[in-house]
């Protein structure tokens, strides 16, 4: 990454890195995913099953996403402390960086559902909204036909707005339509050990799995260590923060 790279994403409020991660490495962390989520399927309580399951595939019963792999799996754990990776993060938001949150989303092919638009900082609440950023990286190749990210572009410039909950869904918080409407959305497709970096204010979605192949993805939110979470949205598990390194 270069100094027009980092322009790019302070103007932007994301930018693709291709080929941090190789094929096998991406290949590894998925088998060791794919365990954990069978066993968090099979003791899934009924009332959470709404939330983690993916309601767009009727043929089978797979999960849409899998929170903080980084507190449960060593593997996660290692790819949030991987140099490679930390040196693109710290470009972003400066040295010292813990993880606040992580989570595995899954787009399963024909049917896994659309994640609609919001912007991370409004889940999270951070005291310092350029202290955050979201490094998504691609389990698989994520393109337009299995529902790659959509970013507003420049969106990271502006103010984090009130985002709302469809009725029954407390925790899918998005923003309105008449944001929305005037914030134009372009895809960002990412090769499978790539990363998407976002600024925690970006605005960003995706679309539905119609393809015949997965769209899965790492996401690891980073922050800066001296970053407080002033006014979380939802109930995130503080004692998860997870230091990876210092300033
Ligand atoms: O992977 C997706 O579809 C959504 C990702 C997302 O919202 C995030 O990484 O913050």
């Amino acid at each position: 990454m270069d100094e027009h790279d980092l322009r790019l994403y302070r103007h932007e409020g994301h930018l693709t890195v291709n080929a941090v991660f190789s094929a096998d490495e991406m290949d590894a962390l998925v088998r060791d995913i794919e365990l954990w989520g069978e066993s968090f399927l099979a003791a899934l309580p009924q009332e959470q099953r709404a939330w983690y399951i993916d309601g767009g595939v009727s043929a089978r019963t797979v999960l849409r996403k899998l929170d903080n792999p980084h507190a449960h799996r060593p593997s996660v754990q290692a790819l949030a402390r991987d140099p490679r990776l930390l040196a693109l993060v710290e470009a972003f938001i400066g040295k010292g960086v813990s993880v606040y949150f992580s989570q595995i989303f899954f787009k399963p092919p024909e049917g896994g559902g659309p994640k609609p638009a919001h912007q991370d900082n409004f889940y999270f609440g951070p005291a310092d909204p350029e202290g955050m950023v979201t490094a998504w990286i691609a389990l698989d190749d994520a393109t337009l036909e299995n529902g790659c990210l959509y970013f507003g572009n420049g969106s990271n410039l502006g103010p984090v707005y009130e985002h709302f909950a469809p009725e029954g869904e407390p925790y899918n918080l998005q923003l309105p339509a008449a944001i929305l409407d005037r914030q134009p959305m372009s895809p960002a497709p990412v090769r499978k050990g790539g990363i998407s970096f976002h600024h925690g204010n970006t605005f960003h979605s995706s679309s539905t799995n119609s393809s015949r192949k997965w769209r899965r993805a790492c996401a690891l939110h980073y922050v800066s260590n001296n970053n407080h979470f002033a006014h979380p949205a939802l109930p995130y598990d503080h004692s998860l923060k997870l230091e990876v390194s210092t300033s």
